[in-house]
């Protein structure tokens, strides 16, 4: 055998014939290290890992043609090229024509400084791996597997990022949107079905106007096509003898977690702030709410999120600080905290003082208005969750009226379809069983 050293990284919970191949090819080129991927990386670059690390390990270390296991912590092959110099490094090829190709070239640039080779072995697409890939899909879209998907995710990545989805297509996007950034593989790890996008798509205002059916319509549209853990905005939650039934729907669902916001009465959007009439719950009450939550779910997974709105309502830091020490007394499982000022400064305050006599309650933010904060500056100040509520929607509205001006200003549609997805496109978005 020759004494090269070959270096490989898999990313999988299961091993089909297509790693099986490239484990071959590396075997005829020298001793085997496998990487095994570890969990942080596996949620940006793949999807969630199903086995622990450890049972990836053991399941790679019992194939016979592997030499040695490790575990890459890295996505990108900096640290693993730098400790074990391998004289090639295996790949399939399909990273390419993907955000993918990032990790080829970072490839490509290591081994190019010592003379190493990358080895690209055909990926093996067939009716059996396929089968295999779309099996591991759809087990991670299972009810009891996606629900304890939240509380996985808050122990394996600094900060949840969650993205707002409304519709089939919108979730489809939150799912495989993919982008390489500079040293990372970036993908969102939740998705937000939002009262104010859900009405809106709706053509109606943000009232809790929109009825729990309707909303668990929307989550199914959601559910049917994606993986990702899914957490719904609840609104005020309604009456608590209403709110226990709603919070057992949502778990047999396989929703991840309901945030239900500190309001009582008619509520309205809370970017409105106090332009509108808007009364906050008593601290007495909204506990009681979410102590029959809790006393109602029947997993232990389900999570019940407390939205502080004393920010929004101009009732100041003290206020918030009480209700949330209150809230989590009550049982919540985190809390969010609003704010409608451009600044982020008042939500990092919140936070810091929190933090200072809770340092585990996961704390969502909604950086809609103070969205120049980055994700890193939100996690340095103990946040876990980042939720950007409604810009997909956003994004979405002018593009279709602007299109709808255009062909009625043009008489046709031919000046409009430059800026329109591809017919090819959407057809690849939208996944055929
Ligand atoms: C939503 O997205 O519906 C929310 C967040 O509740 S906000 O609109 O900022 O109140
Ligand atoms: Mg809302």
């Amino acid at each position: 055998m020759s004494d090269k050293k070959v270096y490989t990284c898999f990313c999988t919970d299961v091993i089909h014939e297509g790693h099986l191949n490239i484990i071959k090819k590396a075997k005829e080129l020298g001793s085997v290290t496998v990487g095994v991927l570890c969990d942080s990386e596996m949620v940006r670059y793949n999807r969630f890992p199903m086995k622990t690390v450890e049972e990836r390990i053991a399941m790679i270390k019992a194939i016979p043609e592997v030499d040695d296991v490790i575990v890459q912590n890295h996505i990108m092959y900096d640290e693993v090229v730098e400790t074990l110099h391998p004289d090639y490094i295996v790949h399939g090829d399909n990273w390419n024509n993907s955000a993918l190709v990032a990790i080829k070239n970072n490839i490509t640039e290591l081994l190019a400084k010592y003379g190493g080779e990358l080895v690209e072995v055909p990926y093996t697409y067939n009716e059996n791996t396929q089968k295999i890939d779309r099996q591991m899909r759809e087990k991670l879209a299972m009810p009891e597997l996606r629900r304890g998907r939240l509380r996985k995710l808050l122990n394996i990545v600094p900060i949840v990022k969650t993205i707002e989805v409304h519709s089939g297509i919108t979730g489809l996007i939150a799912e495989k949107t993919i982008v390489a950034n500079g040293e990372h593989i970036d993908q969102f790890d939740a998705m937000w079905i939002s009262s104010l996008c859900d009405s809106t798509a709706k053509g109606k205002p943000d009232i809790e106007l929109v009825d729990m059916t309707s909303r668990f319509r929307t989550i199914d549209d959601v559910m049917e096509v994606t993986t990702k853990p899914i957490i719904f905005d609840g609104d005020t939650g309604g009456l608590t003898e209403h709110f226990v039934y709603t919070v057992r729907s949502l778990e047999r669902m396989g929703v991840s977690a309901v945030i239900i916001e500190d309001k009582t009465g008619l509520k309205k959007n809370s970017l409105f702030g106090t332009e509108v009439k808007q009364t906050q719950d008593t601290i007495e009450h909204f506990c009681e709410k979410i102590r029959a939550g809790k006393k109602a779910q029947l997993s232990d997974e389900f999570m019940i999120i407390a939205r502080i709105e004393s920010l929004i309502l101009e009732q100041g830091m003290e206020d918030a600080l009480t209700r949330a020490k209150a809230f989590v007394g009550a049982g919540a499982d985190g809390i969010m905290i609003h704010s409608r000022k451009k600044d982020p400064a008042e939500i990092l305050e919140f936070c810091d003082k929190f933090r200072e006599f809770d340092k585990t309650t996961p704390i969502v933010v909604v950086p809609t208005s103070f969205n120049t904060i980055t994700e890193d500056e939100l996690a340095a100040h103990g946040v876990n969750i980042v939720i950007y509520a409604n810009q997909l929607t956003r994004a979405a509205f002018p593009a279709m009226q602007q299109t709808a001006e255009d062909i009625l200003k043009y008489h046709r549609a031919y000046e409009v379809d430059s800026r329109l997805m591809s017919i090819k496109n959407i057809i690849t978005l939208i996944d055929e069983i």
